[in-house]
């Protein structure tokens, strides 16, 4: 029953739409992490923000639907921080916009790339997204201009990091933060299920791309600026052995192995203050 799901405020017909561009953008975001930052803070600090995390503008209907999927396990600590930069952030881009947090459970291997492909799967059966953006917990956005809209193709957002120097580290990189419409993700059959720990996901996704007969957008080096949060290998999400041999055939998998076959089962969908997280049991390697 889809009348009880989640809804920001509902608009009357008589909306203005939002300005193409935003007036409330700003440029650098100084981020720095205060310590003592409870969720609760984040809570007060954005009280137009309904429950699941969801946002529209208050007083002019958005031009975007932006979903923000994140894939995550034990990293509650960087949710907190992301949270707290995300919101006003989208806010001030007149965003119409809702935050997925895609929760692995139980202590098996971590996926990512599965994860995403719940995450989408997931959040387009509540919403008509036009854009979703799939996010490492961990990485925060420095510019107000790096915009949470999609492309006229798939969008590479995380150029620049601090943990690269602020450069891309190669040119066919993917990894970080990606932005795809649901016709982009659906033409590249989403994204690999199979690859097991870490490394090597980014990099199928980025090849999936152009074997869809797309090509990578990005934003100026300037404006896609992002922190990573410092942080170790987790555990339960060893370095992948098998990324190079994977890598290697992704022109023969990507059609066998994506949207077309990720199988789970959802554990739990809880629609928190400020995101919705959804856990999921997405098996174990076969
Ligand atoms: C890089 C890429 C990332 C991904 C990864 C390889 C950057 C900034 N990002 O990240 O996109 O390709 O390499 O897999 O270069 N996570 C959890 N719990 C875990 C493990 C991972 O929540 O136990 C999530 C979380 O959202 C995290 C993301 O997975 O940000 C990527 O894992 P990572 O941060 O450990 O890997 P990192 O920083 O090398
Ligand atoms: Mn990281």
């Amino acid at each position: 029953n889809l009348s009880l799901l989640p809804k920001a405020h509902n608009h009357g017909d008589d909306m203005p739409f939002c300005p193409k561009t935003s007036p409330l953008i700003g440029g650098p975001i100084h981020v720095s992490f205060p310590s003592g930052l409870t969720l609760a803070e984040v809570q007060r600090k954005n009280p137009l923000v309904v429950r699941g995390g969801r946002y529209r503008p208050p007083d002019c209907e958005a031009r975007h639907r932006t979903a923000i999927i994140i894939p995550h396990r034990h990293r509650e600590h960087h949710l907190k921080f992301l949270l707290y930069y995300l919101h006003p952030f989208l806010q001030r881009q007149q965003l119409h916009y809702g935050i997925y947090v895609i929760h692995q459970a139980g202590n098996y291997t971590f996926n990512r790339a599965k994860l995403m492909n719940v995450g989408f799967r997931e959040a387009m059966k509540e919403e008509d997204w036009d854009c979703l953006f799939f996010h490492d917990v961990d990485l925060i956005p420095e510019d107000d201009r790096n915009t949470y809209i999609c492309d006229s193709n798939p969008k590479h957002a995380a150029i620049a990091m601090d943990k690269f120097g602020y450069k891309l580290p190669y040119k066919m990189y993917f990894g970080g933060v990606s932005a795809l419409t649901p016709l982009h993700y659906l033409k590249m059959n989403g994204f690999p299920n199979n690859y097991w720990g870490w490394g090597g996901e980014d990099d199928d996704i980025g090849v999936r791309v152009s074997l869809a007969g797309m090509y990578i957008t990005r934003p100026s080096l300037k404006v896609g600026r992002y922190k990573m949060i410092k942080h170790k290998l987790d555990k339960g999400n060893d370095v992948n052995p098998k990324r190079f041999n994977m890598l290697a055939k992704t022109r023969q998998t990507w059609k066998l192995d994506g949207m077309n076959t990720a199988e789970y089962e959802i554990v739990s969908r809880e629609y928190q203050p400020l995101y919705t997280n959804i856990t999921v049991n997405i098996g174990t390697e076969t």
